[in-house]
């Protein structure tokens, strides 16, 4: 019943614990994915970093670990996230050693980036700045400016908030601090900030942010010049509950790709039981929209991963349609509905004939929302079946979702502009029906496609 449970085209390791991605790089036609990992079991313990590679962005062989914290060493106490850059032609990590939190470098070697050197000048960040207090120290985001380089740190002020902190070097090893690039109110945007990214997109700036204790990530989009941020837009990345940490890299093309950890909504105990935690969310492309909010889809590569196909409609939506004939826990689907009179639309998915178990993705035009109901997701204790729900403001009559299941996870795509990602871990090995529903009124589908999606790893098993 529990590998009902685990994804089969959403990157995971082959066993234990997964958290943040790290030193997401695109390096001589591979992309290169490194994670943050407990060799040792399926909880969060002393950080290693993990490492995988993939040629298309979508199958991923496994590559022994990364980095391992070294005794005696500034990281002695975990390699924690960070992020990977071309230094001169050598592909270079840049992360936090614990403890106390520290920013150290490590170098790569060989074409398949299989040894790495920690830098004999580590740390090359020992501390916050003289006489600056901080909530933390950690995730260090890296990128070319002009001649150099910039570096921001997630970190807060006491009893003020989360914060972006700025630094500058001339050569990735000597850094000076410019001050904070962007904080924000602990009442609405938490006290500490992990993992920030900031990179350019669409003629404006993006920062990324994962603000503690709200455990979602949170956009900041605006404009950036002589080290100076000025935040137009915000929006939550994802509104699952679920996508947290994300890391954003760009490749070959030119084009930026976030991934996020999707964490688990079930109990310590199932984990354990289980062996393993932690998924990573499929790649997702971004862009901006013209009124500046953040635009994410999944990389066109993933439609290599499409089999059989059933098609719906057109047809009238009054009540609740069960979709017979159609039914798995490995599928991608394109909904498109036109909503007529109807005041919103209802998915439910995973559902078992009988309704015991079902998960209901919901949308309200009068609330102008997403919704994601898993009270009965699944009959299992361990569920966690917190709500969650997301601003969805539909332009017009006409919705268009892609939902994406796997075992545990799902992935729905609003439109382009509003993504919820959740995890559900039912029971019943029925459990795997879907139906759609016009609520309060008469809506029409107007097209329902659904793949079958193959699986990411070797038909013989590379786990
Ligand atoms: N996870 C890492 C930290 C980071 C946090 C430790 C975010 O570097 O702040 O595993 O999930």
């Amino acid at each position: 019943m529990i590998t009902l449970h685990r994804p089969r085209y959403h990157f995971l390791p082959p066993r234990h614990w997964m958290n943040d991605p790290n030193g997401l790089i695109h390096w001589r036609g591979r992309y290169h994915l490194f994670y943050q990992h407990n060799p040792f079991g399926p909880t969060w313990g002393v950080m290693h970093w993990g490492h995988a590679v993939s040629a298309d962005l979508v199958h991923w062989q496994h590559l022994p670990l990364a980095l391992a914290p070294t005794p005696g060493g500034p990281d002695q106490d975990g390699c924690w996230s960070g992020c990977a850059v071309d230094w001169a032609g050598t592909p270079t990590l840049v992360y936090t050693g614990v403890r106390p939190e520290v920013q150290c470098l490590a170098t790569g070697e060989g074409q398949d980036l299989l040894v790495w050197r920690k830098h004999p000048r580590n740390p090359v960040i020992a501390g916050p700045p003289a006489g600056l207090e901080v909530t933390g120290f950690r995730d260090p985001y890296v990128w070319r400016e002009g001649e150099g380089w910039r570096l921001v740190l997630g970190s807060g002020f006491p009893g003020r908030g989360g914060a972006a902190l700025l630094y500058r070097s001339p050569n990735l090893l000597d850094w000076e601090y410019v001050g904070p690039l962007c904080q924000g109110e602990a009442s609405r945007l938490g006290h500490n900030w992990e993992c920030p990214n900031f990179f350019a997109l669409g003629g404006r700036y993006v920062l990324i942010i994962s603000p503690q204790p709200l455990g979602k990530a949170v956009y900041i989009t605006g404009d950036y010049a002589a080290d100076r941020f000025t935040p137009l837009v915000e929006g939550d990345v994802d509104s699952g509950g679920s996508l947290y940490a994300p890391q954003v890299m760009v490749d070959a093309q030119g084009r930026r790709i976030l991934w996020g950890w999707l964490r688990e909504g079930r109990s310590r105990e199932a984990c354990e039981e289980a062996g393993w935690a932690g998924v990573m969310s499929l790649p997702r492309l971004l862009t901006l929209l013209p009124d500046g909010r953040l635009s994410a889809q999944p990389v066109p590569e993933l439609q290599a991963l499409r089999r059989r196909s059933v098609r719906w409609g057109p047809c009238t939506l009054a009540g609740s349609l069960p979709l017979e004939g159609l039914s798995g826990d490995g599928l991608e689907l394109y909904i498109t509905i036109a909503l007529g009179s109807a005041e919103g639309v209802a998915l439910a998915v995973r559902r078992s004939p009988g309704g015991e178990e079902e998960t209901r993705f919901i949308y309200d035009r009068n609330a102008g929302t997403l919704r994601c109901d898993r009270s009965r997701a699944s009959l299992s204790p361990h569920q966690d079946r917190t709500p969650y729900e997301g601003c969805y403001p539909l332009q017009g009559d006409r919705l268009t979702w892609r939902v994406f299941l796997d075992a545990s996870v799902i992935e729905l795509y609003a439109d382009g502009h509003t993504c919820l990602t959740t995890r559900i871990y039912p029971e019943r090995p029925d459990s795997l029906g879907l139906a759609l529903e016009a609520l309060g009124g008469e809506a029409r589908l107007e097209a329902l496609e659904a793949w079958e999606m193959a699986p990411i790893w070797p038909a013989n098993g590379s786990l």
